[in-house]
């Protein structure tokens, strides 16, 4: 026994010894420097991802103005602190105005004034404008959110589950309006106002709405009122009283600072609010009483984290929602726990709760993308 155990040790001990001796003393041809195996900075030809780049010079271009616009607010604010942590990258914004007809010129100037590398914007009109300046502005790179295109190398489109955002507005929007809060009435109609039509709008906010308001009764209306531009708060304002002449006892706003004159009629004559993309509460406290809202900004981090680290997918577009979390209600905010009536609140945990774990499947219908798709490339 312990002379068989002495003969393992020795024999273990040899084959150890002839393998260190090995390695040292004939190197693998492998380790042998060639002019192939030498290590380089540029990769090889096979490899399939280009180094991070060095340098960003980011040109945002906002189609309207800043200020009561959370879209277009988060793209300039997230750009601004994404180059405060990152040196590599420089941002320049350019507020192109209300006026829609001059955007395609004022975007193929921007693009063509050869002072940006890539050029971030956002809004579905962006789409078809994006691709007529990449076909005739080389070498510039777009980003764009709230838009859909697919299969061009330069451009990266980024999409929100709005149906599925409009589902949850509409449903809080049902469930305040069913309330025994004073203000509130025994009719069945919640209203909207609007900036002007589009695809996002019409094909997917307004049915997500009348959808998520019918899942709590389906006798409830939407009744809605287009402003005609993202701008006249008076306008807007006598808009939303007509409304409220009609019967509506809670509102929603997706005006951009026409949405101000919204919030004067529903404060003047009692009835409330619930906030699109940002937490409004502040507009006006317990009149505001719910939000739910677009993380615009922390899609705008990822994106230009992603640009930085060279791993957007271009033409490859990514649609985002509640399941990770970009689109979100804040249940524990004082401006809605403190209005909101305890049993609505526990209703809209529910199917919050039920959208966010994937439960409740409100996709975005496959057909509108290809209609954004197809719009984008004029065909
Ligand atoms: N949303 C705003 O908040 N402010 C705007 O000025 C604004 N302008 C828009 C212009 C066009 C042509 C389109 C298609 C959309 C615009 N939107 C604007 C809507 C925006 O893209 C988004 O759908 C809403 O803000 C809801 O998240």
């Amino acid at each position: 026994m312990k002379l068989s155990r002495a003969i393992v040790v020795l024999i273990t001990v040899a084959v150890l010894f002839s393998a260190i001796g090995c390695a040292s003393s004939t190197p693998t041809p492998t380790l042998t420097p060639t002019p192939t195996s030498t290590p380089s900075p540029t990769p090889s030809p096979t490899a399939t991802t280009p180094p991070p780049p060095t340098s960003i010079r980011l040109g945002v271009f906002i189609p309207g103005r800043l200020g009561d616009s959370p879209p277009y607010d988060a793209l300039a604010n997230g750009a601004q602190k994404a180059a405060l942590r990152d040196k590599r990258l420089t941002v320049e914004v350019f507020e192109a105005g209300f006026d829609q007809s001059k955007w395609q010129e004022q975007l193929t100037s921007f693009a063509a004034s050869g002072k940006y590398d890539v050029i971030y914007a956002s809004n579905e009109a962006l789409g078809p404008l994006v691709v007529k300046t990449a076909a005739t502005v080389p070498n510039v790179k777009f980003l764009v959110n709230d838009s859909y295109v697919t299969g061009n190398d330069r451009i990266f489109t980024a999409f929100f589950n709005k149906y599925q955002q409009g589902y949850l507005y509409g449903y809080m929007m049902a469930l305040v309006s069913t309330s025994t809060l004073p203000g509130a009435n025994p009719d069945k109609k919640l209203g909207l106002i609007y900036g002007q039509h589009y695809t996002m709008m019409d094909d997917l906010i307004i049915p997500g709405i009348e959808a998520g308001a019918k899942a709590v009764d389906p006798a409830f209306e939407l009744k809605t009122a287009m402003l005609g531009n993202w701008y006249d708060a008076k306008k807007a304002e006598s808009l939303a009283s007509s409304l409220i002449d009609e019967g509506v006892d809670c509102l929603g706003a997706i005006a951009g600072s026409g949405n101000a004159g919204v919030v004067n009629a529903a404060k003047t004559r009692g009835v409330y609010m619930v906030w699109f993309d940002v937490a409004g509460f502040d507009k006006a406290p317990g009149t505001v009483i719910g939000t739910v809202g677009s993380s615009n900004e922390d899609l705008v981090t990822l994106e230009l984290k992603n640009l930085l680290d060279g791993t957007i997918t271009w033409g490859k577009p990514l649609i985002v929602g509640a399941e990770q979390g970009y689109i979100s209600v804040p249940l524990l905010a004082p401006g809605y726990v403190n209005y909101m009536p305890a049993d609505a609140q526990k209703k809209f945990a529910e199917v919050y709760n039920k959208v966010v774990s994937g439960t409740l499947p409100l996709p975005v219908p496959q057909a509108i993308l290809d209609k954004l798709d197809k719009a984008a490339k004029g065909s």
